[in-house]
């Protein structure tokens, strides 16, 4: 099976994509080219961000790979915490203060409008070529469920009942934002094969 760099320090992340790409390719994290430092996320857009951690793999490694950019967008917010979305309440990415951060910016506010986007941005033999997932659905004004991570607890997508939090993985997983811009990888990538 062939293999693929995923460059990404989120566990949660890899858990994810490798479960959709499980059976078409070998998803190996950035331990299997002892990769061990931070890479610099310093772009000022998701896409950005995605495109710098790939060309980060690329000039340092020298191996196909792939980087995941991902982040919340509210509506009311125009468009925060966006890009900042893993450190929205600060430096240690602490997914529950992030979370009580929003709730208290949205508190009084009827539009809770938002969406999850993912900018996937690959490098395979000398090109890079990007993917977009994106995911419309609300802020609720409470937490619901516990599974996920991030700010899943508060976001209800449009169409359905159960917030990301209360939906076991496999369900998440067929619809989220970063399942749409997988797809499109694998799409990609199938048409390579
Ligand atoms: P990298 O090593 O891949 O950069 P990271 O956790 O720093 O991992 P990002 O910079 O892409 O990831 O930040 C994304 C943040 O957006 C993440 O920490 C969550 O707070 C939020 N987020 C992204 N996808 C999410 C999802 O599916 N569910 C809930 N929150 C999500």
């Amino acid at each position: 099976m062939k293999e693929i760099i995923f460059a990404t320090a989120n566990p949660n992340k890899i858990r994810e994509i490798k479960s959709m790409l499980a059976g078409r390719y070998t998803i190996l994290g950035l331990d299997s080219i002892n990769c061990t430092e931070d890479i610099p996320e310093t772009r000022d857009t998701i896409i950005g961000n995605a495109l710098q951690k790939a060309e980060y793999i690329v000039e340092h490694y020298g191996v196909n790979c792939f980087s995941e950019d991902s982040g919340l967008e509210i509506d009311a917010l125009e468009g925060a915490p966006g890009v900042y979305s893993a450190r929205y309440a600060g430096p240690e990415k602490n997914s529950d203060a992030n979370i009580s951060l929003v709730l208290s910016e949205l508190k009084g506010k009827n539009d809770r409008g938002a969406q999850f986007r993912t900018v996937i941005a690959l490098y395979l033999d000398g090109q890079m070529h990007t993917f977009e997932g994106i995911i419309r659905g609300k802020i609720l004004n409470q937490r619901r469920g516990t599974g996920g991570f991030g700010y899943d607890p508060i976001f209800l997508p449009d169409g359905y009942d159960q917030t990301f939090g209360e939906m076991n993985a496999d369900q998440k997983n067929l619809i989220s934002h970063r399942a749409i811009a997988v797809r499109k990888l694998q799409d990609f990538l199938v048409n390579k094969l």
